[in-house]
């Protein structure tokens, strides 16, 4: 049966055509070439299950407002996950893109047991391969839920019980070997209860090491069954606790420097996430791509205005065309992809909402995109940055950069030579507004 029988084909690109509130792309032309590569394979689009199809539009002040029929209290939660999955993959290959994400919880109901919990997966993961093959749909990333369920209340892998441990380590494992089994390009670890309530029964120093003992099990663990996807970390600062241990990339570069695990582990950002860290999108990414952890992208945003995960559908080109310009710059993506982590507005109740608010930010990405390849055509800030630094590349820069020269020598030339070196202009101004002309000259 047909769930979004509104939308009887795939969404199409219509271009500036497009008639004012039709269904169709406006700029996201998978096939139009970018930069020497299709526009599709930038961008590596990926829908989550889980806030369009296994959230019901409840908040922490009231119910569910959405029409998602498997999501009834009283259906059979086998039957409903079958009703789900139908749903999401006819939305997936309506919507034209060539990635979906999900948590273990999402696709199948959790058993009375952990055995049980594995079993109900295993069937619908057997499903989902079917259905990929069928819509040509493939999986960006695959991930456990290691936050919901009463047992995490105080984290997984940093929780004070062992017990608490070994059961997420069970649940990670079998998320990682379905992620697999459907051919995931990454698999996602998000902490989210990873981080403390309070200090007074906390300690700080023996999480972090039990966090670091869980992800060198998840990596080691991904070598032995051969699969070859990328590792991500989702760093994000608070919420649900009042501070998380992956508060930021550079929190999360420094702490897998701290424990070895360089190499095995690069960053999924979500723009919202960044914000909420006090950080742009753009400072993220540039952090990210600059140490050499960049993986993927949750493309969600939040509310200028407020303080929490709004968990919003992109629409500012102004906030994503400079995050995209250093994913473009460094090469682009290898396996990771833009994800939307997207919710809708709790009173967005039409089915075709859904649509608007992927399409919508599909176009964002898309029109971010074709900025990020006219900035690095334009070449006015890679040229800056190039000759801002000149003078490392000269003789003063090379012999201060010569681990052999000492402090001594270093501050002997200086005095030797009178240096008086006069302060330059950063012309912000003039590059902001360069940015701005050439926002505005892309089309
Ligand atoms: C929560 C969040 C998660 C992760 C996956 O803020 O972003 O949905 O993306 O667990
Ligand atoms: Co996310």
């Amino acid at each position: 049966m047909e769930f979004f029988a509104e939308v009887p084909d795939r969404v199409a690109y219509a271009g500036q055509e497009a008639k004012r509130d039709g269904l169709a792309y406006r700029v996201y032309d998978p096939n139009r070439t970018v930069a020497g590569k299709r526009m599709a394979d930038h961008l590596r689009i990926a829908v989550c299950y889980w806030h369009s199809f296994n959230w019901p539009g409840s908040d922490i002040f009231g119910a569910g407002t959405f029409d998602r029929p498997w999501l009834s209290p009283d259906a059979d939660p086998m039957v409903a996950a079958k009703a789900k999955q139908d749903a999401a993959f006819e939305f997936f290959a309506k919507l034209g893109v060539p990635y979906f994400c999900f948590h273990d919880v999402d696709m199948a109901p959790e058993g009375a047991t952990l055995k049980e919990s594995k079993s109900n997966l295993d069937e619908m993961v057997d499903r989902a391969a079917g259905k990929m093959e069928e819509t040509g749909v493939g999986l960006l990333w695959g991930t456990a839920n290691l936050f919901s369920h009463p047992r995490y209340a105080a984290g997984a892998a940093t929780n004070p019980d062992p017990e608490v441990f070994a059961h997420g380590a069970a649940q990670v494992r079998h998320a990682l070997e379905a992620t697999h089994r459907l051919g995931g390009q990454n698999y996602v670890l998000w902490g989210g209860r990873e981080g403390y309530e309070t200090l007074l029964n906390t300690r700080m120093k023996r999480e972090a090491d039990q966090l670091a003992r869980f992800l060198e099990l998840v990596a080691n663990h991904k070598r032995s069954i051969g699969f070859t996807g990328t590792l991500l970390i989702e760093p994000k600062p608070q919420e649900p606790t009042k501070h998380q241990y992956d508060y930021d990339c550079a929190t999360v570069h420094g702490f897998l420097d701290r424990y070895d695990l360089l190499g095995d582990y690069f960053v999924n950002i979500e723009v919202n996430h960044a914000t909420l860290a006090g950080h742009s999108f753009h400072h993220e990414v540039a952090y990210a791509v600059d140490h050499g952890i960049f993986g993927s992208v949750d493309a969600n945003r939040g509310d200028p205005q407020n303080g929490w995960d709004t968990d919003q559908f992109p629409n500012s080109v102004d906030e994503l065309s400079l995050a995209m310009f250093e994913i473009l710059r460094s090469g682009g993506f290898t396996t990771g992809g833009f994800n939307f982590d997207t919710k809708l507005r709790r009173q967005s109740l039409d089915r075709l909402d859904l649509f608007h608010g992927h399409v919508g930010g599909i176009d964002t990405l898309a029109q971010s995109l074709l900025v990020a390849e006219a900035l690095l055509y334009d070449g006015t800030l890679e040229a800056t940055r190039d000759g801002r630094y000149a003078g490392w590349r000269g003789d003063l820069g090379r012999k201060i950069l010569n681990p052999n020269t000492t402090m001594a020598e270093i501050a002997d030339a200086a005095v030797a030579s009178n240096l008086d070196p006069k302060p330059v202009s950063g012309r912000q101004e003039a590059l902001e507004n360069r940015v701005n002309e050439v926002i505005w000259e892309t089309t």
